[in-house]
């Protein structure tokens, strides 16, 4: 038999489950304890604004949210190994990755209360970041264009998106991963297989048997990582994000996790998911794991633990009460940031609402 090609796809882990270190030749920035706790420091303030978020959307003051609960390790990996000057497209759950950019939390609420003003964040690097995509894949196209732009420009900069294991079954992410490897683009693509598209299980989304290898056929460096050892995932992205840079072209990560929450707070997981697969999806998450590693090296105990969460919800209390002050926007805005100019049809619904408005004062 003649063999056209052969693939192999490397699974990478440096923590199990238990926070046991399973290979010695830890990465630089691990050995630095200091930035470790740094990690750790935000996932947990990711988690405290997680939860705050599910709070404030059950007393009916956000409209709907993602939960990212369990993605904690993958989504600070992807962000702190990325550089200020490259830029993120991000879906919709990945505040972990955001928070560390700069994005605001009451931006975030701001978003998902239906203020669209929330995707204009303040701070830099988010501010030249892409705004959340909730149409599944797009952002891989709007990477791809942008690491298009970095490559004719010659900028030594890298797009990063992320998708979910669900979005990695759509034209818009083929297309990206095409086109990165057609050009030798400057492009991360995150898989962020959470083992859930709502309520459609890994395994019936695709016949793929990693998701990572769909970057092989793309012709990109392609991997799969343990997506709850934050050590790995960013390891991971660093080379990925060092091999776009130096003009090695694009990867593709899979980085397996587990959605430990509903899809959203307008789902019940419940109705379609057991609950030993929850507990055992508990068993392998991600903080449980990173803070035996640090504990066992004397650099984090549970004193530590809860004077940061008591700072965390200091930090939500004072970014929830920022989102609640903010004046809503005239009912007219929704038209207003559509067209430069607004066609007639839109102009007619435009001056209705504003008409039945003044009918109310
Ligand atoms: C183009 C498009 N089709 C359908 C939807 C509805 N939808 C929202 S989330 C979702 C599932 C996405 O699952 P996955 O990509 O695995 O990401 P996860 O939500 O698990 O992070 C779907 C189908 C959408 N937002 N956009």
């Amino acid at each position: 038999m003649t063999i056209a090609a052969k693939f192999e796809i490397e699974y990478l882990q440096y923590l199990d489950a238990e926070g046991k270190q399973v290979r010695d030749d830890l990465p630089e920035f691990a050995k630095d304890l200091g930035h470790m706790v740094e990690l750790y420091k935000l996932m947990l303030s990711t988690r405290v604004f997680d939860a705050k978020s599910i709070a404030l959307q059950r007393t009916g003051k956000l409209g709907t949210y993602a939960s990212c609960l369990g993605h904690e390790a993958a989504h600070v990996g992807i962000g702190s190994a990325m550089r200020p000057e490259d830029v993120y497209a991000p879906s919709y759950r990945e505040y972990g990755a955001q928070l560390y950019r700069g994005v605001q939390p009451r931006e975030v609420y701001m978003y998902w209360g239906g203020d669209e003003r929330g995707n204009d964040y303040q701070n830099e690097p988010a501010r030249h970041d892409f705004a959340w995509s909730v149409p599944i894949a797009t952002q891989c196209l709007h990477a791809a264009g942008s690491a298009l732009a970095f490559k004719i420009r010659g900028e030594k900069r890298v797009a990063v998106a992320t998708i979910g294991d669900g979005g990695s079954s759509k034209g818009d992410f083929y297309g990206a991963i095409n086109m990165a490897g057609a050009r030798e683009l400057p492009l991360v693509i995150a898989i962020v297989n959470n083992q859930w598209a709502i309520s459609v299980p890994r395994k019936i989304q695709s016949g793929s048997q990693t998701l990572a290898q769909k970057g092989i056929a793309a012709g990109l460096y392609s991997i799969q990582v343990d997506g709850n050892d934050i050590i790995a995932v960013r390891k991971a992205m660093e080379d990925a994000l060092e091999r776009a840079r130096s003009g090695q072209g694009g990867s593709v990560l899979e980085l397996v996790t587990y959605r430990l929450g509903d899809h959203t707070t307008a789902d019940d997981a419940r109705r379609y998911r057991g609950k030993d697969e929850v507990d055992e999806a508990w068993a392998k998450e991600p903080m449980k794991r990173l803070k035996h590693w640090l504990v066992a090296k004397g650099v984090w105990d549970d004193a530590k633990e809860e004077a940061w969460k008591a700072e965390c919800d200091d930090w939500m209390d004072n970014e929830v009460n920022a989102y609640l002050e903010t004046r809503t926007q005239p009912v007219t805005a929704m038209f207003d940031y559509i067209f430069a100019e607004v066609p007639a049809d839109l102009a007619k619904q435009r001056d209705y609402v504003l008409s039945l408005e003044n009918k109310a004062h």
